[in-house]
């Protein structure tokens, strides 16, 4: 409760983070940007009190971070209780893209499903085949098509179950055209794809949060090439791998088993008997490197402090 005389606070949410300033909806509908330092923390999805210039930023339900390829970390959004991963048969994701981003979102307990747009090109249904072999039963796919409108009212559905989710994907993919399918009155700019490499464009710079017509909240986000996991352990890890789910119910040998080369593994098991795709594996033990590498130098760097 505010004081006499004290100057009141005005519950929130940040909607736009533009660097210096922050979009605020405040819960009577009125939106206000307020000033924060560059590096403020502060990330789309955030719940805030604000009293006069001053933003206070309230306990995160969820929090979800990825790490670039120089290393630097990033906040993806705060309160998000489901993560669309938008791909797409052209500009394809980077290989582990996908995993990366499953694995992560589960760790930060928000659920992955996958977004394939673009459903009207000729290579989206191979795509889409593709996808469905290897993420069998472990993620809920919706193959749709922004520019056609094929394919929304699943995702429609979905969301408005009253999920705040966010799109994530490389750039255009088409994650701010989807975000206007669902919901025209959104108008985002849309960007083009360059006609040398096939790549997007980079058109969204700020991430925004948006309330959609059908139900749910979404954030569209700057395409980003680099899913790096942020602070995720080996065991972590193998839980939350995709494909991985099969082998739950029979366990290894050891119980900190990393699947890697120990006897006894109920994963190498599943592999050899041809009950976990190889190439499923073998992506597995690829992120395991980049996990083990960073375990080593959060090490290091414990005992340098
Ligand atoms: N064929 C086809 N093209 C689409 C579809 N959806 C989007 N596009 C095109 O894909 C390109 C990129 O779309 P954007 O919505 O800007 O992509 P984005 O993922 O938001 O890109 P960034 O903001 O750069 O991350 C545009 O040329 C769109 O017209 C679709 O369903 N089918
Ligand atoms: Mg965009």
């Amino acid at each position: 409760m505010n004081s006499p005389g004290a100057t009141p606070a005005r519950p929130g949410v940040i909607i736009a983070h533009h660097g210096v300033a922050v979009e605020v909806l405040f819960s009577t509908g009125a939106r206000n940007m307020v000033r924060v330092k560059r590096r403020s923390g502060h990330v789309v999805g955030d719940n805030v009190l604000v009293r006069g210039e001053v933003l206070e930023q309230l306990p995160r339900r969820t929090e979800l971070r990825r790490r670039d390829a120089m290393g630097g970390l990033h906040l993806v959004g705060a309160n998000l209780d489901v993560l669309g991963v938008v791909v797409a048969p052209a500009p394809l994701p980077p290989a582990g893209f996908i995993d990366r981003a499953i694995v992560a979102a589960r760790a930060a307990n928000l659920r992955p499903f996958l977004v394939v747009n673009k459903s009207d090109l000729a290579a989206a249904s191979v795509f889409v085949a593709e996808l469905r072999a290897t993420y069998p039963d472990t993620v809920a796919i919706f193959p749709l098509s922004a520019a056609g409108g094929d394919g929304l009212d699943p995702l429609r559905k979905f969301l408005g179950e009253g999920h705040r989710g966010a799109f994530v994907g490389i750039s255009g993919v088409g994650k701010s055209s989807l975000l206007n399918a669902l919901c025209p009155a959104i108008d985002l700019r849309v960007g083009t794809l360059n006609e040398h490499n096939g790549r997007g464009c980079n058109t969204t710079t700020v991430s925004t949060l948006h309330s959609l017509s059908c139900g749910g909240e979404l954030v569209d986000t700057p395409g980003f090439q680099d899913f790096g996991l942020v602070d995720i352990a080996v065991p972590e890890l193998a839980a939350h791998f995709p494909g991985f789910e099969q082998t739950r119910d029979t366990t290894c040998r050891f119980r900190d088993c990393r699947h890697r080369t120990e006897p006894g593994c109920a994963v190498i098991n599943s592999v050899a008997l041809g009950q976990l795709p190889a190439n499923r594996y073998a992506t597995y033990l690829a992120i395991l490197d980049e996990v083990e590498a960073s375990e080593a130098e959060s090490r290091c760097r414990g005992w340098k402090n």
